[in-house]
């Protein structure tokens, strides 16, 4: 098989690279080691930048999400049993940001590619890439039992956290920045309207909670919880109980109940693999840099990378100069090293270490405190939430 880009993984960077490039005329092939369903139904994000909206809109991958979206404009935090209101509109000159699921994007992406007849490839399981350095570059799968190999001009690698094509990056170029957290989210889905109409994201004594949400009748919420935490010990009537002391402020808030679907854990980490690119072979999104959720920048990040690489790509199709595909790991290394910034500032701002002092926790919520008072504080978190500008 021999393809112009060869795309490694099917989720949200892979298809969303996928898409562009054919919008573009680009031939390209999405090699997926899951079966469609799937991955379709892995439950990851749920926030997507202004930006992010925009870029789905442009590539005619927006109608349902203009439907179905909810567009949020403002987060609450809660911490010292006090609620303030993150005004972000107000604050950024008008940005919002829009509640969709990264699985329906994902549903509404692999539609577009079927409805094209482009390739995408379920249960091809990518072993490997050679020939980084060389003019064709091969990536080698499997695929209904036999073994196979894509010839291509470009190979991309957006095959997440646990993917092979990072590997491509010799480690003698390889440089990784990494910090792990003392603490997890337990994540819940529950069969309840959401309890209130935008994102609660509660500092407390007894560790962070944020109350999200899927859609009108789905709510979705999360639990600070000890790494290794088991969610057999977590039955749902804990769960809520848990839920009502985290979020309790002065005044009146009722946490509504309901039916709880499916329960997980998630660990939590900062990632990042510099160079992002060797050779012919680009990293883009999970495979290259990992935050922890609380900033709501992961699928956000993934699709700010697989811009600034098609605008390369296109260029570099349309009239042959690759200054742009040079420039791609730099380009995206700067909002991404931002973005870890402001998911590890949300994150240890908010959640309380197991080892944290009372001075610890004074200097959280004078933070917090800062955040509901001063302009300016408020406004960099919310130009940070929303979005910095792609590439
Ligand atoms: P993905 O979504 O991990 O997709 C990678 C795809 O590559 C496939 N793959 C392979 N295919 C072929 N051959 C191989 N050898 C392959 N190895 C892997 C995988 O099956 C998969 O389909 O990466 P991508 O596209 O870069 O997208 C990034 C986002 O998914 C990610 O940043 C966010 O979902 C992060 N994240 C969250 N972000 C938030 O903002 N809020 C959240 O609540 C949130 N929850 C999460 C998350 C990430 C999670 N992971 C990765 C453990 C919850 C989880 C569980
Ligand atoms: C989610 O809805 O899954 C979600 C929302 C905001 C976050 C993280 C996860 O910061």
């Amino acid at each position: 098989m021999r393809t112009t880009v060869g795309i490694v993984g099917g989720g949200p960077a892979g298809l969303l690279l996928a898409r562009l490039l054919h919008n573009a005329g680009i031939d390209c092939v999405v090699l997926e080691s899951r079966d469609r369903s799937y991955v379709e139904g892995r439950q990851r994000a749920g926030i997507l930048e202004q930006g992010t909206v925009e870029v789905l809109r442009e590539c005619g991958a927006g109608a349902r999400m203009d439907r179905e979206g909810l567009v949020h404009e403002g987060i609450e935090l809660r911490f010292d049993r006090r609620a303030h209101r993150v005004d972000f509109p107000a604050l950024t000159g008008g940005r919002t940001v829009m509640v969709y699921a990264q699985t329906e994007v994902v549903k509404d992406l692999i539609a577009l590619r079927l409805a094209d007849n482009a390739p995408l490839l379920f249960e091809a399981r990518v072993s490997g890439i050679s020939g980084a350095d060389t003019d064709q570059p091969v990536v080698h799968f499997t695929h209904q039992g036999r073994e196979h190999t894509l010839t291509c001009d470009y190979v991309v690698g957006c095959d997440g956290f646990h993917g092979v094509a990072r590997a491509a990056v010799p480690e003698a170029v390889r440089r990784t920045y990494e910090r792990t957290y003392p603490y997890s989210w337990l994540g819940v889905l529950a069969d309840v309207p959401p309890s209130c109409d935008e994102l609660i994201y509660a500092h407390s004594p007894r560790g962070f909670a944020l109350h999200s949400m899927r859609s009108r009748t789905v709510s979705r919420l999360y639990l600070q919880v000890p790494n290794g935490a088991d969610p057999a010990d977590w039955p749902d009537e804990r769960v809520w109980d848990e839920l009502d002391q985290r979020f309790a402020v002065d005044g009146d808030w009722t946490l509504e109940r309901g039916p709880i679907t499916a329960k997980s854990v998630l660990p939590m980490r900062s990632f990042v693999t510099e160079p992002m690119r060797y050779g012919r072979v680009f990293l883009a999104g999970d495979a290259a840099h990992i935050v922890p959720p609380t900033g709501a920048k992961g699928l956000n990040l993934a699709v700010a990378d697989v811009v600034v690489l098609a605008r390369a790509l296109v260029h570099r199709y349309a009239t042959g100069a690759t200054d742009l595909l040079d420039a791609y790991s730099d380009t995206c290394l700067r909002r991404v090293w931002r973005a870890e910034h402001f998911s590890y500032s949300m994150t240890t701002t908010l959640h309380t270490d197991p080892e944290q002092s009372e001075f610890d926790t004074r200097l959280q919520l004078a933070q917090l405190d800062r955040i509901a008072s001063a302009t300016t504080a408020a406004a960099e978190l919310a130009e940070n939430y929303t979005g910095l500008p792609i590439g």
